[in-house]
């Protein structure tokens, strides 16, 4: 008999997974024990470098988005794989697919940034319904990627609540093989499932946004909860930090490490509380 899913270790939770992003990412927390991912929204290529260099040994993952860069270059991308092999980390490009099976595909694989060659990880919102996951796994699949659908909103007004997000576990629950769990405000076990759903087994992961320990929102609808609320309270598995991390000065890399050290032993001793 298997306790549920938050009660579990990190390690534990690896064979829940078909899915290698998955699992890579619960080996990648338990051997750095973060489970913290900083979302770098930088506009320089030299920025994003330098700052992942500097933030490297706090983080399971970096969250990205590759088309904020006003100089990127596809050379860039080999320096952001140099650096996830030298620090331990996996790559999450935040892009937030949202069109037709057809066009997320190409916008996926093919254009400048071709994010499907080295993005472990990528989202989509729900909002056109399964066809987008289809459209992404073809070309994601095969390269063992995986997808989080968009759950969940952490701004002020969102949409996505009530049965868009019930919908949301729903589709996901049809394609366990590449989507791998979601952004969301809440760990959403079981939600909306049906007597013929088997759940006996089912685990997703939750990554989520607005994290914060010395503010409360932004100017612009955000909103931030400490890593203790997102992750014992409301069960949450990875953390994402950007703002509160890399704040307004990107040359600032050393205050940045120190920031990224307090949210990682932030962030694991609330997982620790958790399964305790
Ligand atoms: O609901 C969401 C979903 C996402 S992915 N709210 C968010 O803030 N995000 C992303 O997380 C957002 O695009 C940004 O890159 C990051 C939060 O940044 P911060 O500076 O506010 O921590």
């Amino acid at each position: 008999m298997s306790s549920k899913p938050q009660a579990q270790s990190y390690r534990a939770r690896v064979k829940n997974f078909s899915n290698p992003t998955a699992k890579a990412i619960l080996e990648t927390v338990e051997r750095k024990k973060s489970n913290l991912a900083v979302s770098v929204d930088v506009t320089k290529a030299e920025d994003l470098l330098s700052i992942i260099d500097g933030v490297g040994p706090y983080v399971c993952m970096i969250k990205t988005h590759i088309d904020i860069l006003e100089d990127f270059d596809f050379s860039l991308i080999e320096r952001l794989q140099h650096l996830s092999q030298k620090h331990d980390f996996l790559y999450f490009e935040d892009r937030k697919f949202a069109d037709i099976g057809n066009t997320v595909a190409l916008q996926y694989s093919n254009g400048v940034h071709k994010i499907a060659s080295w993005a472990h990880l990528t989202n989509a919102h729900p909002v056109p319904g399964p066809s987008i996951i289809r459209g992404l796994s073809s070309v994601g699949l095969p390269l063992g990627r995986a997808l989080l659908l968009l759950a969940e909103m952490s701004t002020k007004g969102s949409l996505a609540v009530g049965a868009y997000t019930t919908d949301a576990v729903r589709m996901a629950r049809q394609h366990r093989d590449f989507v791998v769990g979601f952004i969301a405000q809440n760990r959403m076990e079981g939600l909306g499932a049906r007597p013929e759903d088997d759940i006996t087994n089912e685990d997703f992961l939750i990554l989520t946004p607005g994290i914060g320990l010395e503010s409360r929102g932004d100017s612009m609808g955000q909103q931030y909860r400490t890593p203790r609320e997102a992750v014992y309270d409301s069960g949450c598995d990875i953390i994402i930090v950007g703002r509160g991390i890399y704040g307004t000065d990107p040359k600032a890399v050393g205050t940045m490490a120190a920031k990224a050290e307090r949210y990682m032993a932030e962030g694991w001793a609330a997982y620790l509380e958790r399964i305790a």
